[in-house]
């Protein structure tokens, strides 16, 4: 295609600013503090690209050698966009507390002695980063809460409200091309990054999770600790019974939000139950299971814990760690059916 061919096809399509801007009074009482805000997120996603594109050039692999607060040691990435996203939100002025997968403690957004912002932002800086060196897709979790009416001083407390509070929710996915993804409750849209405007484009307008799927994704190394309802609905899933569209495929990229945007594009299911080794669950309630949570939601999907809804479990930790079955409705159904019992092996 022609360059100036190419421009013209830009010009068709919305940016993420313009879109932000164009719905704007979609968000309640909106003093533009909220464009900002998704502004300021934007920018840094494309800081981390950056980062990410240049992958086994500079030297962005390995660990930085520190344990993070997961107990995990910390990928040079992980700490890399961690620092992006709280330079980034300082430096916007519209977030007063970050919760961050990479911090233990909540981080207050303080200029001088004047608290800045209205706005909570938790954050996984990179997810799936075990999968970075292997270049295989990594992304950035990211859910906003508005500080309590009332509530001057950003503490934890303030942050730790059930996910029904969300004003806003997203993530962004490094793989073929980098696409962010967000909601403010009012439907879900995709934008794309063109490297050569520098901008995220409108390419996923009102994205709607198709009711059911044919592929599932769960670490199936932990079967053995698995709950028998569980058990029984992956063997269930597996059966040969073409008329019923089974058996159906197993896609586990070992990247959340990878094996969540398929399956939001395509139809499926996620599972990250109790295991024996994380008897809560492995995924962080506040960063990871919320925010995916409000977006499924809000495409029509569903969430849930695999006895309550994601999104009205109080939380009481910034980094709490939460059983999580997530997806295309009548997926979600059906392992919840299992769980409970009221579904077999012989079931049609
Ligand atoms: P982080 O990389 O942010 O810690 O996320 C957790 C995660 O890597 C998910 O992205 C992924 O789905 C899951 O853990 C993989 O866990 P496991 O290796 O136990 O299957």
């Amino acid at each position: 295609m022609q360059p100036e061919g190419k421009l013209e096809e830009i010009g068709a399509f919305i940016t993420l600013e313009q879109f932000i801007i164009d719905n704007q009074e979609s968000v309640a009482s909106s003093t533009g503090a909220f464009s900002r805000l998704l502004r300021d997120i934007s920018v840094a996603a494309k800081l981390v690209n950056w980062h990410m594109r240049r992958a086994g050039i500079v030297d962005v692999f390995g660990s930085t050698g520190e344990i993070n607060v997961q107990g995990e040691v910390q990928a040079v990435m992980d700490a890399l966009a961690h620092k992006e996203f709280v330079r980034a939100l300082r430096r916007g002025g519209e977030c007063c507390m970050i919760g961050s997968e990479e911090h233990s403690e909540a981080i207050p957004m303080r200029a001088g002695e004047v608290e800045q912002g209205k706005y909570i932002v938790l954050l996984d800086p990179l997810d799936g980063s075990s999968n970075i060196e292997v270049n295989v897709s990594v992304g950035t979790i990211f859910s906003i809460y508005h500080l309590p009416d009332g509530v001057t001083e950003a503490t934890v407390d303030a942050a730790l409200q059930p996910g029904v509070q969300q004003v806003g929710a997203g993530y962004v996915v490094y793989g073929s091309s980098t696409i962010l993804v967000y909601t403010t409750g009012h439907g879900v849209n995709g934008f794309t990054l063109d490297p050569s405007i520098g901008e995220f484009l409108l390419t996923h307008p009102d994205i709607r999770i198709p009711d059911d799927g044919d592929m599932y994704s769960i670490n199936e190394g932990n079967y053995e600790s698995f709950e028998l309802g569980l058990k029984k609905h992956i063997k269930w899933m597996q059966q040969e019974r073409p008329d019923a569209k089974r058996p159906l495929s197993t896609r586990y990229i070992g990247s959340f939000v990878a094996d969540f945007h398929r399956n939001l594009l395509k139809g499926g299911l996620y599972m990250y139950p109790a295991t024996h080794k994380n008897p809560s669950g492995k995924l962080r309630l506040m960063y990871e299971a919320n925010p995916l949570a409000f977006i499924v939601e809000q495409a029509g999907g569903m969430a849930s814990t695999g006895s309550q809804r994601i999104m009205e479990v109080v939380p009481t930790a910034l980094h709490q760690r939460i059983p999580l079955f997530i997806g295309s409705s009548k997926m979600v159904e059906t392992a919840l059916a299992f769980l409970r019992g009221e579904m077999d092996l012989d079931s049609p």
